[in-house]
């Protein structure tokens, strides 16, 4: 396995000549800290800034001849990490090369721990209690934080993923800890960290809580949730707020807890606006139905489907997804290589082609060689109507249960467009609409009920099997944290491109008119017609119709699983349903 996870391509020393170019390498030690340090500790200090382990054991191994191995870890290594923070913070410095520092300590500390009296006690900054809370399988941001704390000299009991309150708790106390760090991305882990709150007052506990995740938002962290939990609550938006968080709960263990000193707290952090405002605003007078009714009378074309039913597509070609990876969201959103205001376009500009752009050729020709995604698709063209909020979804009166799950043959015709009378209503997805605005709701893009047209709706689940998750995995637990950033952002990104191949395939079935104007503009991505709607999302955020998905395309076929809470194992796999219709656009039912 170790050979298997070794990369050719070394980045950093990439970003270091960059950076020596820049100067800004001799500046990683400041002048202040220059006159206290003498010359090993200077070396030292520039290693774990440059998150460079060459002769790092050599030169350890001189710095144990002046000082104890704690000294060496807690004055010296944790000084670099320090300024790897700052450099962070300042925008100086990017995740992955951070990352590549914490390797770099975590590599020095493991190297000294032969050398610390067996009988001593480690002395740790301080104890987090870190997990990802009931239902969340969500694993790298709670990860990256255990990263960051650990090689900053804090102790890390990271309790993994889908952790029941109790075990954090009994966790809590077994370790006297300082605090608990719950992490989670699904909007439900949101209410989950609130019961978990309402719990932890109820148990008369009011350690300090650090929160973290994408739904949660600073607003109601620091208003709805800390109005009800007897401890301070925190909001981390990274990793490093995480840090920042912890040294303020271990400088309030030194202080007596008062509210001042809680609102100094809050004070330093602005509070962000996240209300969502629908695109357009129509007039306030104008009633609810007449509105919607509107909608519904545009008249458009339905298309015609290839076929009815699903298919199963199991020999995709790997290589041809990569064409479809969005690379701007990989590199700036995955992999934290997006512009900084202190770098001109040009700078950011070499960084992406000589350091992103080298790095994602060499996973690319590492996962292509080592078959490490193997995608998988099932997709289907399904006859529906919408009835209010609800869309119904038809099956053939001819057909049995058993013939639903493949395309469909009927006997004795030539369908292209099904008749009312030839169908039964076999599913109901049940959407929300906005309550104010433009009243949207996605049922309003098919054909209604009364009109006896069939509209058809594409489905589409896929999945890039599990290999991936688990090779992120094996690099975490060999401390390759900077490649686990890597790999687990392009295998997600991957696993987006996937859907959008199969997006782009079905706008392409459908033959919808504009589609040789949308091909002109966009040689590789036509995705830009119809829109993809994902459960979970925005727009359809009832994340308990995946279920209905699961129960019409039977992705098991291809390996997909759910779990009780509606997510789905690979975790690099994604559902959607597809609407065809050029007005068909993303908006917000919250
Ligand atoms: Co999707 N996804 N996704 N997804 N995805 C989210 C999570 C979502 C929030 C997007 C959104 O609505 N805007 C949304 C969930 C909302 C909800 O619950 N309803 C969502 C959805 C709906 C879905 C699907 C259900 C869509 C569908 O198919 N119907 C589906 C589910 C997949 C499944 O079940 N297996 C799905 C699929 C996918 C992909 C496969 C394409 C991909 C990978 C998913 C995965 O990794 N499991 C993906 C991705 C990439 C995302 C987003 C864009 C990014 C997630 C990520 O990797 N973040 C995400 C939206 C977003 O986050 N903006 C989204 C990187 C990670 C390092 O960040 O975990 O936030 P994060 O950790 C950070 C901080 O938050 C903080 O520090 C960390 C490091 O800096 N932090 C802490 C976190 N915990 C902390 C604890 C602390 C301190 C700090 O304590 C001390």
């Amino acid at each position: 396995m170790d050979k298997k996870l070794k990369c050719i391509y070394d980045p950093l020393e990439e970003l270091i000549e960059y950076f020596k170019n820049k100067g800004i390498s001799e500046d990683f030690v400041s002048h202040e800290r220059e006159t206290t340090l003498s010359p090993i500790d200077k070396i030292l200090i520039n290693q774990i800034v440059e998150g460079n382990k060459t002769n790092l054991e050599k030169n350890l191994t001189n710095a144990l001849k002046i000082y104890s191995p704690l000294e060496i870890i807690n004055d010296i290594l944790l000084t670099g990490m320090k300024i790897v923070g700052e450099l962070f913070g300042s925008g100086k410095m990017q995740l992955p090369f951070v990352l590549q520092s914490a390797e770099c300590m975590k590599f020095a500390v493991e190297f000294l721990e032969q050398f610390i009296d067996k009988n001593q006690e480690p002395i740790y900054k301080g104890t987090l209690i870190l997990a990802t809370v009931k239902g969340d399988v969500h694993d790298i941001g709670k990860n990256l934080v255990d990263i960051i704390l650990t090689n900053n000299g804090y102790r890390v009991i990271n309790l993994g993923i889908k952790c029941p309150l109790e075990k954090m708790i009994d966790a809590y106390l077994e370790y006297k800890a300082d605090a608990i760090g719950m992490s989670g991305l699904l909007v439900k882990s949101t209410l989950v960290m609130k019961e978990n709150l309402e719990i932890l007052n109820k148990r008369n506990l009011s350690v300090p809580v650090i929160l973290g995740g994408a739904a949660l938002t600073k607003r109601y962290v620091e208003s709805e949730l800390q109005n009800l939990y007897n401890g301070l609550v925190f909001y981390a938006k990274d990793a490093f707020d995480g840090l920042r968080y912890m040294s303020e709960i271990k400088e309030l263990n030194r202080n007596i807890i008062n509210n001042d000193y809680k609102q100094s707290i809050y004070k330093k952090t602005t509070v962000e606006n996240n209300t969502y405002f629908p695109r357009k605003i129509i007039n306030s007078t104008a009633k609810k139905e007449e509105i919607i009714e509107q909608r519904l009378k545009v008249e458009y074309k339905i298309p015609k489907p290839p076929f009815w039913g699903c298919r199963i597509l199991s020999n995709i070609n790997v290589e041809e997804i990569f064409e479809y990876i969005d690379q701007k969201v990989l590199f700036a959103g995955r992999w934290n290589y997006y512009k900084r205001k202190d770098i001109s376009e040009e700078e950011h500009k070499n960084i992406i082609e000589n350091i992103a752009k080298p790095k994602f050729n060499e996973l690319k020709s590492f996962i292509l060689k080592e078959n490490l995604f193997i995608p998988k698709a099932i997709y289907g063209y399904y006859p529906c109507q919408s009835d209010g909020d609800d869309l119904i979804i038809y099956k053939p009166i001819a057909l049995n249960e058993n013939e639903l799950f493949s395309s469909w043959q009927i006997k004795n015709s030539s369908i292209s467009l099904f008749k009312l009378h030839e169908l039964v209503e076999w599913k109901r997805i049940k959407f929300t609409r906005q309550k104010s605005g433009e009243y949207l709701c996605l049922s309003d893009f098919f054909k209604p009920k009364n009109t006896d047209v069939i509209d058809v709706i594409p489905m589409q689940i896929v999945t890039i099997g599990d290999l991936a998750s688990k090779y992120a995995k094996e690099f975490y637990n060999q401390n390759k944290f900077s490649e686990y950033l890597y790999f687990h952002g392009l295998a997600v990104e991957y696993t987006e491109a996937l859907a959008e191949y199969i997006h782009t395939l079905i706008i392409k079935e459908l033959k919808i008119e504009t589609i040789e104007k949308i091909i002109s503009r966009f040689p590789k991505k036509y995705s830009y017609l119809g829109k993809r709607y994902s459960f979970g999302y925005p727009s359809c955020p009832e994340l308990e119709n995946t279920k209905i998905l699961f129960e019409i395309l039977r992705p098991e076929r291809i390996g997909i699983e759910l779990t009780e809470q509606f997510q789905m194992i690979p975790e690099e796999s994604t559902n959607a349903l597809i609407v065809y219709r050029e007005d068909a656009r993303y908006f917000s039912v919250n």
